[in-house]
């Protein structure tokens, strides 16, 4: 019995060990289609005019494209790869969006998600017009950045969101996750641009303690 004993504390500060590290699991990156807006491939300096972007949906009635950015409006370039997604003198509320499929695009319980955004400030426009990022599930807005960083003319900024799971929402459990990228529509004939778009999910498993009792 004694023997037991020792052995089961020894199994039971393994697991406690174990515990913190389980619970901070690996963000695990979410599948977007068309994150950077690499498709279709563009010679430097050229842009698409039909007002679409391969996997995103237009909102509102933007005047959207992607563009291979030059060194003019970007000096150092689109935030990744070369294309940009743009928004031409966008007014309030537009811009586009993307509802997300597959299981890791619904959302979950007991689950953080993190969104990052590339938000651009093209050189060739004189100001820029603002923007809201959101992250939403079901149709129902869970987080956004609105407009909280100005890029300089010429730079991007990353906007991140992050969303933990609330109970309050329990309605919206396995419903498609959704990101819209929106400008604000502020000082009149300007342009805007977003790039990188990147959403990642933490599971938080139940802790390893719960094990202990059972034993
Ligand atoms: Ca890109
Ligand atoms: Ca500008």
């Amino acid at each position: 019995m004694k023997t037991n004993h020792t052995l089961s504390m020894t199994a039971a500060l393994l697991i406690l060990t174990a515990g913190p590290a389980a619970r901070g699991a690996a963000p695990v990156s979410i599948t977007i289609t068309n994150p950077g807006f690499e498709n279709p491939a563009l010679a430097e300096g050229d842009w698409t005019s039909d007002n679409s972007i391969i996997g995103w949906i237009q909102i509102n009635g933007a005047d959207i494209g992607v563009w291979n950015v030059g060194p003019a409006d970007f000096p150092n370039g689109a935030a990744e790869g070369l294309n940009v997604a743009y928004l031409y003198v966008p007014v309030n509320g537009q811009g586009f969006g993307q509802v997300l499929s597959g299981a890791t695009g619904l959302l979950q319980r007991s689950a953080s998600y993190t969104l990052t955004v590339a938000v651009g400030n093209s050189a060739s426009y004189a100001a820029f017009p603002g923007y809201q990022v959101q992250l939403l599930a079901g149709g129902t807005l869970l987080a956004q950045d609105e407009n909280t960083l100005t890029p300089a003319e010429g730079r991007f900024v990353t906007s991140t969101v992050t969303y933990t799971y609330a109970s309050a929402h329990s309605a919206l459990v396995g419903q498609p996750l959704e990101i819209r990228l929106l400008s604000k529509g502020q000082n009149s004939s300007e342009e805007m641009e977003f790039d990188d778009v990147r959403l990642t999910v933490t599971v938080m498993p139940l802790t390893s303690g719960a094990v202990l009792i059972v034993r």
